[in-house]
């Protein structure tokens, strides 16, 4: 049976490391007195930071060759809403949840609404999917949906992301990610001007359904499905249509949808420039969209990305306020791990950023110091920022150490019976 994490446990193993929290806090406080660093400044950046959790990140992932189902994961919404606030209680920075329709649709969702509310979260954006056919779906997304040949298989992705914006408003969302897996396998199957005209008149139907105080978010992604060309394939396309669109609609950048080794941060920069950049789907990859946790394999990029983020909020800049969600695929470990680990890892993002001399960086960078620019950044970045995070979750309510506090609380035992598993092996989606 589900129970919200108790919050005497947090009390509990809080108090086991209090002790030693507070001694690392005043000696990191001691070390940033020295850069003329508030480190209570800091500590409160840190806990107003927000990230979402995406609904099918609780669940276990898999490949196109096989998911291995974990132990009590969620079967549906609600469950995932249940997993979600253990993620919540103890971290204290995922109070939105991002749905994917029709995967999370339910009939009632003043009943879902009742349901997050009583556990303390909000919705975040709202996903549409055509990128599979439903049962019984009369016209196939076979060959793409809102650029399909078909104008019937169009009409049905218009309905269906018209019917996303109508539930969000009853979930109190404001927002619309619109990822399609149009595209192309072979050279020549598609025409790319047309097909393009074709996505662009379909998604202009979807921004006029927008209410006026929502966003549209456009999600690129280089391949997968379609193996040889992607409708919105990279920032350009997709900044681009967002550009046609209007001033609602801005770039979604997930970190796995680009070619290895392309400068994520400076992509970010432009779109910061030009009032496009609608926000992120944080996760990590080697190759391409492995949907890895954030920050495993390259804090480095992730912290340069915030440095971008966290630049424009001190030059004030004109439209930027980005939505941050995670989007991963937990193939090995327990989802509430991962999305705990992943969601502290891009907060250390943004706390490592506010520390960068930003005053020193722009001397240097004036003065071509390369050597010393550089530096600048390393410093903030080779802070061990840890006291900080801990200690914004303590004040939030949450854990000093999450995990730890996670597997006390024995949530997957408890949840397993009554979530038997349905035994599937078949491959799943990432
Ligand atoms: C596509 O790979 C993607 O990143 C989009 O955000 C989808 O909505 C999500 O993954 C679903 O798995
Ligand atoms: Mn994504």
């Amino acid at each position: 049976m589900f129970q919200r994490i108790d919050k005497n446990l947090i009390k509990e193993e809080n108090a086991k490391q209090t002790g030693f929290l507070n001694e690392d806090y005043d000696a990191l406080a001691n070390k940033l007195a020295r850069k003329n660093i508030d480190i209570e400044q800091v500590t409160k950046k840190a806990a107003e930071f927000q990230i979402a959790v995406p609904s099918w990140g609780t669940g276990t992932g898999g490949t196109r060759f096989a998911r291995f189902p974990g132990v009590g994961e969620p079967r549906n919404i609600f469950e995932k809403l249940e997993d979600s606030s253990v993620i919540n209680d103890l971290s204290g920075c995922t109070e939105r949840v991002s749905p994917h329709f029709p995967w999370d649709k339910v009939d009632d969702f003043s009943e879902l609404k009742q349901f997050s509310d009583a556990l303390d979260l909000k919705w975040d954006s709202i996903n549409s999917n055509t990128f599979q056919d439903q049962s019984g779906q009369e016209h196939s997304f076979k060959y793409g949906s809102l650029s399909n040949t078909n104008k019937a298989s169009r009409d049905l992705a218009i309905e269906h992301n018209i019917d996303c914006i109508k539930w969000g408003q009853e979930l109190g969302s404001k927002t619309l990610t619109v990822w399609v897996g149009d595209g192309s396998n072979h050279p020549g199957q598609q025409h790319f001007q047309h097909a393009f005209e074709r996505y662009l008149e379909s998604m202009k139907e979807i921004y006029r359904a927008l209410p006026s105080d929502w966003e549209m978010h456009i999600e690129h992604k280089m391949f997968e499905p379609a193996f040889y060309s992607t409708i919105i394939q990279d920032w350009g396309s997709n900044i681009l249509a967002a550009m046609e669109l209007g001033p609602q609609a801005r770039s979604l950048v997930d970190l796995g949808h680009h070619a290895p080794n392309v400068n994520i941060e400076m992509i970010v920069s432009r779109l910061i420039q030009f009032k496009k950049l609608g926000g992120f789907h944080f996760n990590d990859s080697k190759y391409g969209d492995d949907d890895l946790d954030s920050g495993s394999l390259h804090p480095y990029q992730q912290f340069l990305i915030f440095n971008e983020l966290v630049d424009a909020e001190y030059r004030k800049q004109e439209g930027f306020s980005p939505n941050y969600m995670l989007d991963q695929s937990h193939n090995v470990t327990d989802p509430i791990e991962s999305l705990m680990n992943s969601a502290a890892s891009v907060q250390r993002s943004y706390v490592s950023a506010l520390l960068v001399d930003r005053t020193l960086l722009s001397e240097y960078q004036q003065n071509n110091d390369a050597i010393m620019a550089s530096n600048t950044l390393k410093n903030a970045f080779n802070i061990d920022v840890s006291p900080i995070l801990a200690m914004a979750r303590l004040r939030s309510g949450g854990a000093i150490d999450p995990i730890a506090t996670y597997r006390a609380s024995n949530h997957r035992a408890n949840v397993a019976k009554a979530r038997p598993s349905s035994g599937q092996s078949g491959s799943g989606i990432v």
